[in-house]
């Protein structure tokens, strides 16, 4: 049974580097704290590295080491429709060998309907976040790395129509805030982080979005949509139940609307296919301990094609039943929400005519097809309309596609003009059990694996 082989002792020298360049990108963001020098690399420095050597068809893959001595690699382009896409994403925890976590990551779909019913639109599949509508990064957008791939004018340019190479895609180090602090007799363990972040920025109608991705130290991954510009001109009503006043006294009421947002998520975790899906639940059984209320909790396994609903305490888990850690735990990634606003998107809602309450997935499982690439709308007509027609086969999941929906409704205030400030949105994928401890242990809790000696 493949593990994921500790490599100890190793660290490459790109992480050195990046660790320079980390430092000085977080010594200019923040202008009034102190940043405290960088760990000493663990173990001494050679060539070897976490990093993947990935044959990308478009671009010169991306490759990142971080403070921590972690590396992320992977491949990238830029799709007329959904804009960012990130491929072959690899993760080598500091010390480790690097294991691939997913085959594909990008938006499916972003609906935006208005609160009086009168307009709605599906911004990825009418208008798409690549071609025109991607936007030209400066510095100011981009405080590291701008790079230039070939944007084509119409569609992926088979059709004529031009386009020109031009930096879309920002590459940076971002400072990650105190990674961990833990102090006990014999010190203080503190460390901070830097993550790597990738984003575009995609102009659609009067919003532009930033598709932001953050790739944590600790092999977490973060997709937040960011929007911001102006409130659509059209979209004013005097209808205070529809919307919200942002002219003096009582008058022009900018018109409530919700991004409904919905991310696909092909794993790979450990190889493409063989992924097993979990959803974990845990609630209180109503009886009471000497101290304090009973919980309980646990797995069920998601065998097929299905919907699922957001629930306290609830996440989801994708894992490789193939691959163990040195504990001897299956390697998984969990799904986790965090704050958002459940949403039903209007299309799926029109042709199934289903819930009355609007309560549409907050995760959706299918099986990975080529064709099956966005939530509604999908183009391909001959492999389903949308995510609830992938489902509807009920297929056995093993090369498993996680569709992540989360909605932020727009109640419009005085502050969004103008230009409106940045409002975000999005989801984390969170290793479990990826490596047998933290990754970067510093060297006096390299030995603390399971429940440590009784303190006398
Ligand atoms: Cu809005």
């Amino acid at each position: 049974m493949p593990e994921l082989s500790p490599r100890r002792g190793v660290v490459p020298a790109i992480v050195a580097a990046a660790a320079i360049v980390a430092l000085v990108v977080a010594a200019i963001l923040v202008v009034e704290q102190a940043v405290p020098a960088a760990p000493a690399p663990r173990g001494e420095e050679t060539k070897a590295s976490g990093a993947v050597d990935l044959e990308c068809p478009e671009n010169e893959p991306i490759t990142q080491g971080l403070l921590s001595g972690s590396t992320w690699t992977m491949c990238w382009r830029i799709d007329p429709d959904r804009g960012l896409v990130l491929q072959d994403v690899h993760f080598a925890p500091a010390g480790h060998e690097a294991v691939q976590v997913l085959a594909e990551l990008s938006i499916g779909q972003l609906e935006v309907p208005y609160d009086t019913g009168l307009r709605n639109t599906e911004d990825i599949t009418t208008q798409g976040f690549g071609g025109r509508q991607m936007m030209t990064l400066t510095e100011t957008e981009c405080l590291g790395e701008r790079i230039e791939t070939y944007v084509p004018k119409i569609g992926d340019g088979s059709m004529g129509g031009g386009g020109e190479r031009r930096p879309v895609l920002c590459q940076e180090v971002v400072d990650g805030g105190i990674a961990y602090r833990s102090s006990d007799g014999a010190g203080t363990e503190v460390a901070r982080r830097t993550d790597l972040r990738l984003a575009t920025i995609s102009k659609v109608g009067w919003y532009e979005y930033v598709s932001q991705y953050t790739f944590g130290s600790d092999g977490s991954i973060r997709s937040d949509l960011g929007a911001t510009g102006d409130l659509s001109p059209e979209d004013y009503g005097d209808d205070p139940a529809h919307g919200w006043p942002v002219g003096p006294g009582d008058t022009d009421y900018a018109t409530s609307h919700s991004h409904n947002a919905v991310w696909r998520v092909h794993w790979a975790l450990g190889g493409q296919g063989g992924q097993v899906v979990e959803q974990y639940d845990a609630a209180p059984t109503g009886e009471q301990g000497p101290r304090s209320p009973l919980v309980e909790g646990g797995l069920t396994r998601i065998p097929r094609e299905s919907t699922a609903e957001a629930a306290d305490r609830r996440w989801w888990r994708v894992m490789n039943p193939d691959v163990r850690n040195a504990d001897g735990h299956q390697i998984s990634y969990q799904v986790e929400l965090g704050a958002t606003t459940p949403f039903e998107l209007t299309k799926d809602h029109q042709h199934k005519g289903r819930n009355a309450d609007g309560a549409g997935y907050a995760v959706a499982f299918t099986e990975a097809d080529d064709c099956q690439l966005f939530a509604t709308a999908n183009k391909e007509g001959t492999c389903g309309s949308g995510v609830l027609d992938f489902a509807q086969d009920e297929a056995e999941l093993s090369d498993v596609v996680t569709w992540v929906a989360v909605g932020f409704h727009h109640v419009a205030r005085d502050e969004d003009q103008s230009p409106m400030e940045m409002h975000w949105q999005g989801f984390t994928l969170t290793p479990r059990d990826l490596t047998a401890q933290r990754a970067d242990p510093p060297s006096a809790r390299e030995d603390v694996n399971g429940k440590p000696p009784e303190v006398p």
